[in-house]
């Protein structure tokens, strides 16, 4: 009986699991633990899923903007965070991403990202409870809440991993241990390095075991088996738990390297498609109104693969859309924006349910490798010393990973990117989310950005690099004293993040999946119109250093978003961006 409920889950799995030992038992136990969910599922939760089955494209609206924020940097604990509300609604966020929340690993837990346990909450942050009383209190101002769910890995603190360090076999195999030097050293030649300077290689040697552990990132951070049936149930039970506490949606972190193979670099593979659409298919039993987002740090052709899978059906609801970031900052760089045209052009999506998520910076570094198919490799070779401020360059921030023969990546704030705080890098920061907030997605902002905090002090920070854009929230430059001069500078800053917010809210043109055409790419000068009939938006973007003239303007009427001016203009001066709204 209840498997038959369960069989659009079991039917995505079936494929994966079907020669392991345990299948039999463990696809009962998956029924069994989607059924208990589902009846569990408390009645203003169901009241949800009933809107948001009624609304798929809920999600899409254009006063959905995100914000991603660590809680201890934030607001030193969900206490604190709680008391910020009014001012991140008065900013005009409405989906809340705090990073990772659970346990980690004891020291370095790589931001938290190293999960020692998956349903609990540190106690530095709070409870359970509190995270709960979140949810609740967001749901009541028509806010959500996304979480991570570190799919990937465990922390080697994790009982699992410290169960099979114990001599657990039915633990060990919830992780690849690889006894045999040599086929280790056969995959390690198919794959990647994701951190070459500071975990080098996929593989870590554990002594206890007398075998190499599998660990793409950190070696703390042990890949978990995707390949066993239990790990699947465990993690779905671990999205289940958090779904009922009120959760709406999951940042699906690391999502393109759950299942591994020999003879490929294990990314992005069918068989990690396969898990995503059966965590998907299970929410959509217990949990419905919850949304999956992909970050898949990846080409956008294979992120496109979590959005819309081959057979038609349901996956991520979300992706980061990591290439078109890489994207505007390179049209920054170099006054060229033909490759951020390109991929919007590319990656337009046929379904009203899904939606990327445009971002300009998060908490980790901009990987430029998504360029890679856009622009000359000598051409992309020059983007990481421009945003390290070499040669004639405004940006402060720095190289991460660098790795001969690879193209380093880049880390620092909006704002040190963007030359600091004064008003040349406000006006960087105007063309910079006048041109995202225009695009097609749910746009996510990064704490701080909003008042150019600048990068972390060396005592803030930790080896990795990254640490350097994930700085401590001041709130002196949010509350005053307001006579300061830098605190009018930061203010500037979230002025113009607030009334950019606030007109988008109000324009349904620039709903996630309304229309998007690119009516221009030439000299620095991005045209893109979005949606369609009388509901029509323009945004002109010149990034290049010379004033751009607009073609033509017959059927717009102008809306200078930042200045708040109204008189049409046809010429846009050099680093300025401006919408204009159709007339009827
Ligand atoms: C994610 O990022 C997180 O955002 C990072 O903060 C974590 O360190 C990491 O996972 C491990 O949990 O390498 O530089 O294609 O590139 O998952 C970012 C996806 C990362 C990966 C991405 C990863």
């Amino acid at each position: 009986m209840i498997e038959l409920a369960c069989d659009a889950v079991l039917a995505r799995l079936e494929p994966l699991y079907r020669d392991h030992r345990n299948w039999p038992a463990e696809r009962a136990a998956i029924a069994r633990l989607i059924e208990q969910a589902r009846t569990e599922r408390n009645a203003d939760l169901r009241a949800l899923d009933r809107i948001r089955l009624a609304n798929p494209d809920w999600f899409n609206a254009a006063s959905m903007v995100g914000y991603s924020l660590y809680v201890d940097r934030f607001a030193g604990n969900l206490t604190g965070l709680m008391d910020r509300l009014d001012w991140l609604g008065h900013l005009g966020v409405r989906m809340l991403h705090p990073l990772p929340m659970t346990p980690g690993q004891a020291g370095d837990s790589d931001g938290g990202f190293a999960v020692a346990d998956y349903c609990a909450v540190a106690p530095a942050l709070g409870t359970i409870d509190e995270v709960g009383e979140l949810t609740r209190k967001l749901h009541a101002r028509g806010m959500v809440l996304a979480v991570d769910c570190v799919l990937n890995h465990c922390a080697r603190d994790h009982p699992w991993a410290q169960a099979a360090l114990g001599g657990d076999a039915d633990k060990r195999e919830y992780f690849h241990v690889i006894e045999d030097r040599i086929v280790v050293d056969r995959r390690e030649a198919e794959l990647i390095d994701i951190f070459p300077e500071t975990a080098p290689g996929n593989f870590t040697w554990e002594p206890e075991l007398n075998a190499s552990v599998w660990t793409s990132f950190y070696p703390f951070q042990w890949d978990l088996n995707w390949s066993n049936p239990a790990v699947f149930r465990e993690m779905l039970a671990v999205l289940l738990f958090w779904a009922n506490l009120g959760i709406d949606a999951f940042r699906l972190d690391s999502a393109p390297f759950l299942w591994k193979r020999e003879g490929t670099n294990c990314r992005n593979l069918p068989e990690t498609h396969q898990i995503v659409a059966g965590l998907r298919a299970a929410l959509d039993i217990a949990a419905p109104g919850t949304i999956l987002i992909a970050e898949a740090i990846e080409r956008t052709a294979d992120v496109l693969g979590y959005l819309e899978p081959a057979d038609g059906g349901r996956a991520c609801q979300m992706a980061y859309h990591n290439g078109l970031m890489a994207g505007i900052w390179y049209a920054l760089a170099r006054q060229d924006v033909r490759p951020a045209a390109r991929l919007v052009a590319d990656s337009a999506l046929g379904r009203r349910d899904i939606a990327w998520l445009t971002y300009l910076r998060c908490h980790d570094d901009i990987i430029w490798s998504a360029l890679g198919p856009l622009v000359e490799a000598d051409e992309l070779a020059r983007i990481p010393a421009f945003f390290a401020g070499e040669g004639e360059s405004f940006a402060r921030g720095a190289r991460f990973q660098v790795q001969a023969a690879a193209l380093p990546n880049t880390v620092g704030t909006m704002a040190s990117l963007l030359g600091g705080a004064d008003s040349a890098a406000l006006a960087r920061y105007a063309l910079m989310m006048t041109t995202l907030l225009a695009l097609p997605g749910v746009p996510m902002l990064y704490m701080g950005d909003e008042i150019a905090l600048e990068n972390a002090r060396a005592d803030q920070a930790f080896a990795d690099a990254r640490w350097l854009n994930r700085p401590w929230m001041d709130w002196n430059l949010v509350d005053g004293p307001q006579n300061d001069r830098n605190f009018a500078a930061r203010n500037r800053f979230f002025e113009v993040t607030r009334s950019l917010l606030a007109l988008r809210a109000g324009l349904p043109m620039l709903d996630a999946t309304a229309p998007a055409h690119v009516l221009g790419d030439a000299d620095g000068l991005l045209l893109l119109e979005r949606g369609e009939g009388t509901q029509r938006l323009l945004l002109a973007a010149n990034f290049a250093t010379m004033p751009r003239d607009i073609p033509d303007l017959s059927g717009w009427e102008t809306m200078v978003a930042i200045t708040g001016e109204t008189r049409m203009t046809t010429i846009l001066p050099a680093g300025t961006a401006v919408w204009y709204l159709s007339h009827e």
